[in-house]
């Protein structure tokens, strides 16, 4: 155990009294709901890049916060230090899985043999480390937007090498999430997009897109990776327009290029935020089209216009957000990725642990409340109320395939329905969630 943080042994559950700030106050592990532990059922999963690859560094300034493995020295030892810490870190909070890029974890080489070589010793390590500690990998993926070879994109980028370059790092990407026994392997289009049509062919760039999403699912196959790839979608930042602009956006992509089945959606409550949605609109929307997949768990601020990855503290915005994933039956190959990083004025290792355990917990209750309002079913029996006409047969008739305008226009004619507008109840059923809360 290093001594990076100022506790060694797994922080504990204490319950709601406890004065201690590295204790869990809500999430206990082992509680059990509907069968299945909370550990379970959420799946906590820490990503290595904003926790330990973060420095600190905005548009205005460079970096603020110091790490004993970030910095000049050789590169694969403080690789190698790097990963003592962040093995440390998911034993004190307890977390089943972690996350990251292959640049996260090991230093670009000269080449990309070399590169893929770093990665592969790095992954060797992460092999022993998951073995004695039972921590395992929820994804992995490849960082394809860093470097300034990246700078016009990765699979839509307008010179070839590069897509041959993409094509090779993912390929290698997948290999080491498979051999860690990955669980999903993402995509985030970091730099595909444009920031002006003037020089951009977006036919074409699109096709690329599209080939490439092709190629990576038959190389998920021919491996025999089961878990699916998931797109996270994210309307701009870095650049002016991504094409995975959202979850519908990606949908359309999914089917034009017919891997709808293999491909699903890493969602982020950022992202949603940036593409001017709600984090549950883009969940119930993935649900409904079959391509949910996981969740990046983190904050947007209100006031700032960009990705600012805090940890997710707020409950009652989480409730609504889990509420339909509780209704789906919860997480399969997915779970909550803490894609969240500590302020540039939070220096010390510990702020580490307290935006964890604070979004943990926080976590931890939106869940409990969110399956609370599931099991009670006092919501989804007004929304089913709502839609109650259509359980009548001839109403059923009118959407079964056969029936045309021109029989409905008949039957109108015949029998002329004369709609009455109903209230839509929507402050009632706001005073009803707060109930919950
Ligand atoms: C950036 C993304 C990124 C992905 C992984 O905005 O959220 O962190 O989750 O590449
Ligand atoms: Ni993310
Ligand atoms: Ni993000």
């Amino acid at each position: 155990m290093s001594q990076f943080f100022s506790i060694k042994t797994p922080v504990k559950f204490e319950g709601a009294g406890t004065a201690n700030p590295l204790a869990f106050r809500h999430y206990d592990a082992k509680k059990t709901i509907g069968g299945k532990s909370l550990a379970e059922h959420l799946r906590f999963t820490v990503c290595y890049w904003h926790s330990f690859t973060w420095t600190g560094s905005d548009p205005f300034g460079g970096p603020t916060i110091e790490r004993p493995w970030i910095g000049a020295g050789d590169q694969m030892a403080l690789a190698k230090q790097k990963a003592d810490v962040a093995f440390d870190m998911f034993t004190v909070l307890g977390a089943p899985y972690f996350s990251f890029h292959d640049r996260d974890i090991a230093p670009e080489g000269a080449t990309l043999a070399e590169s893929n070589k770093n990665v592969s010793v790095i992954a060797e390590i992460f092999a022993k480390k998951m073995q004695a500690t039972g921590v395992k990998l929820l994804w992995g993926t490849a960082n394809m937007f860093s470097h300034r070879r990246f700078m016009a994109g990765a699979a839509t980028n307008p010179d070839p090498d590069v897509f041959a370059w993409c094509a090779a790092q993912v390929k290698h990407a997948m290999d080491v999430t498979h051999q860690l026994g990955g669980e999903n392997y993402v995509m985030w289009g970091g730099r595909e997009g444009y920031e002006s049509l003037l020089n951009t062919d977006l036919k074409r760039e699109l096709a690329q897109a599209g080939r490439f999403l092709q190629m990576a699912v038959d190389y998920k196959h021919k491996i025999g990776f089961k878990g699916p790839i998931l797109i996270e979608p994210k309307p701009q930042e870095p650049t002016k327009h991504q094409y995975d602009y959202d979850v519908g956006n990606v949908y359309g992509f999914l089917k034009a290029n017919g891997v709808e089945k293999d491909v699903k959606v890493n969602i982020e409550q950022n992202h949603a935020m940036l593409a001017k949605h709600s984090f549950e609109h883009e969940i119930e929307l993935a649900l409904a089209l079959g391509i949910f997949g996981s969740l990046d768990i983190n904050r947007g601020d209100n006031q700032v216009g960009w990705d600012t990855d805090q940890f997710a503290m707020n409950v009652p915005e989480m409730v609504l957000a889990f509420y339909p994933i509780v209704k789906a039956g919860g997480f399969t190959t997915g779970g909550l990725n803490f894609d969240a990083k500590i302020r540039r004025q939070s220096l010390d290792a510990d702020d580490l642990l307290h935006g964890h355990i604070g979004s943990m917990d926080a976590c931890a209750r939106a869940w409990e409340i969110a399956t609370t309002m599931a099991a009670d079913g006092t919501l989804e029996k007004h929304v089913a109320a709502r839609y109650a006409g259509w359980d009548k047969p001839e109403n059923k008739q009118m959407l079964d395939g056969k029936t045309t305008l021109a029989d409905i226009a008949a039957r109108v004619a015949k029998n002329e329905p004369n709609p009455q507008p109903r209230s839509c109840k929507q402050e009632y059923l706001e005073n009803l969630i707060n109930r919950y809360m």
